[in-house]
């Protein structure tokens, strides 16, 4: 019995999934290349029996072709981020105890010295594009029975402890996250989505490709986000619908003001043509989503997800988008605001923390046991998001952790920044924060004591970092100062420390 997501893309085999300037590739190709994929990682075994495969895939056709591929294979896919350092994936590898890693041909040279010491197999994923090799065997009774209870992946997601931690879905949180948001968003196998986001993140996995190919609809990839060539696909009526972070409305915006008035016109009248508009991953200004409109016509859709629980709070296709609201409830999620106290809020106006069940939700933190349990109140995942409701709509107001930043739709730990920072020889003591940042959301900086005698400045600061942290945690601002502030505890004060940083930006002190 194919898994829920096969069968659908079995139901739409010859209808094109992906299509590049060069190539089209259909439903038929992609699951060809997943069974090659699964037998090639499974050699002589019948059954992966849930052993993790690391997925260091390009954002394009071979992504679901790999992540199905370990599937059919009853592997759990653990995505990673492309471009990542070294010590992120080893960290990635280790903890989730990585048996095999499927990749293209680009990384194989980096990711080989990695892998060979830890005895991870390294294999280069089956391409769906082109005519299949003579010799690809595709033979799907080879493959395993994978009932829906088993766990299919493991997301790496920043958080409140200093190193990532992996949150497990299974095939049937997946199928759960991909229904609700197909029922809500009335997905199509007319539509056509250009893909511009990282596949290490549900925004990019379930909410684009597996909703679209779930459909049967069309997936135009982008070597990320790029702006120039999205726009000129998007007048020519490449797409139905546009699913981003706030950051690229952000972008956009930028970008347009700054065309001619002609080609302004044109940009615009081809957003207005689209069906859906979505952001989501981080808050959306209700400043850029009137400016937005104003440009476009077009009502962004605002909606309320996380790596735990999928989607879970959405503003309506039909009906009011409110601009600074993330609407109500998708289907199949329950939603609730508690109290400090634990109490549920039922009233309007009284902040609380969100907590979120359903069907969608994950499984556990991998190897977490206690992390987990205390993730779950009663049944309940805790989000660590504080709301409110405002005439039936919920409305964000922050996090419970100052530990959190979102950059650009990354959730960042300042707790994992700060330990990498502490490795510089110059660094003393250190605090990261998030700064509210207009492109950004909230813009990574940190505050340093240096060691006695030592000098540093930010270029110095992220040319080190580089081998280390992936681009987007890099400190986009730095504060020297000669003690960070601290309550009687010993404790660093955060909110002290972003206040120092708009003192001393005003007295022109912060690199
Ligand atoms: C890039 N840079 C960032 C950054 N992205 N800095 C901070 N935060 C980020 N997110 C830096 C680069 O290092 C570079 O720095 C400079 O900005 C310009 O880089 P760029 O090449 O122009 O950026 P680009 O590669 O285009 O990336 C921008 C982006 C990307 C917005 C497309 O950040 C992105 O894909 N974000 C989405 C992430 C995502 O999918 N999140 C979903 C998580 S799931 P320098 O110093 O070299 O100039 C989730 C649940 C849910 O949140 O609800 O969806
Ligand atoms: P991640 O852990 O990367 O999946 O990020 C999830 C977090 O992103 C949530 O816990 C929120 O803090 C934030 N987030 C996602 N969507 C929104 C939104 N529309 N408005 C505000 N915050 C959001």
């Amino acid at each position: 019995m194919l898994l829920p997501i096969l069968q659908q893309v079995t139901r739409f085999e010859d209808s094109p999934a992906f299509r590049t300037a060069t190539d089209v590739v259909t439903g038929q190709h992609l699951l060809k290349a997943a069974s090659a994929n699964a037998l090639a990682l499974l050699q002589q075994s019948a059954d992966l029996g849930e052993a993790r495969v690391g997925l260091l895939v390009p954002a394009d056709h071979r992504f679901p072709a790999a992540l199905w591929g370990v599937w059919q294979a009853g592997g759990i896919a653990v995505p990673m981020c492309l471009s990542a350092t070294d010590p992120e994936w080893e960290y990635c590898f280790d903890d989730a105890g990585v048996s095999a890693v499927l990749t293209s041909a680009h990384l194989l040279d980096r990711l080989r010295p990695l892998c060979e010491a830890r005895g991870i197999r390294l294999l280069c994923c089956a391409s769906p594009a082109g005519d299949p090799p003579a010799d690809l065997v595709t033979d799907a009774a080879a493959l395993p029975a994978v009932s829906t209870d088993r766990r299919a992946m493991i997301l790496y997601t920043s958080g409140t402890t200093s190193r990532p931690k992996g949150v497990v879905t299974t095939h049937a949180c997946i199928q759960a996250q991909i229904e609700s948001l197909v029922q809500a968003w009335d997905w199509q196998s007319t539509d056509r989505i250009p893909l511009f986001l990282p596949l290490h993140h549900i925004h990019g996995i379930i909410n684009v490709v597996s909703c679209a190919l779930y459909c049967g609809a069309l997936i135009e990839p982008f070597d990320g986000f790029e702006p120039q060539a999205v726009l000129q696909r998007l007048q020519q009526d490449a797409f139905t619908v546009f699913m981003a972070v706030p950051t690229i409305y952000v972008r956009l915006i930028r970008m347009i003001e700054q065309l001619p008035p002609a080609e302004q016109q044109s940009v615009c009248r081809a957003f207005a043509r689209l069906r859906l508009m979505v952001s989501g991953s981080a808050a959306l200004p209700a400043s850029v989503h009137a400016h937005w409109h104003a440009l476009t016509g077009q009502m962004l859709l605002e909606r309320y997800g996380m790596t735990e629980i999928g989607m879970a709070l959405s503003n309506p296709l039909r009906g009011e988008r409110r601009p600074g609201a993330v609407g109500v409830p998708l289907p199949g999620v329950d939603a609730m605001l508690y109290d400090e106290h634990g109490g549920q809020i039922t009233e309007e106006h009284q902040p609380g923390e969100i907590r979120i069940r359903g069907a969608a939700v994950f499984r556990e933190y991998w190897q977490r046991p206690e992390a987990t349990a205390s993730a779950f109140r009663d049944g309940w995942f805790c989000t660590g998001d504080v709301a409110v409701l405002e005439q039936g709509y919920f409305r964000i107001l922050g996090r419970q952790s100052v530990d959190i930043i979102k950059s650009g739709g990354y959730k960042l730990s300042a707790l994992e920044i700060e330990a990498t920072l502490l490795e510089h020889p110059a660094v003393r003591e250190c605090a990261v924060v998030g700064l509210a940042d207009e492109t950004w959301g909230e813009a990574v900086a940190a505050a340093m004591v240096l060691q006695p005698g030592c000098q540093l400045d930010l270029p110095q600061l992220k040319e080190w970092c580089r081998e280390r942290l992936s681009y987007y945690k890099l400190p986009k601002q730095l504060l020297i100062c000669e003690a960070l502030p601290r309550n009687a505890m010993g404790k660093v004060v955060k909110p002290q420390v972003q206040q120092l940083f708009t003192q001393r930006s005003e007295e022109g002190q912060v690199s």
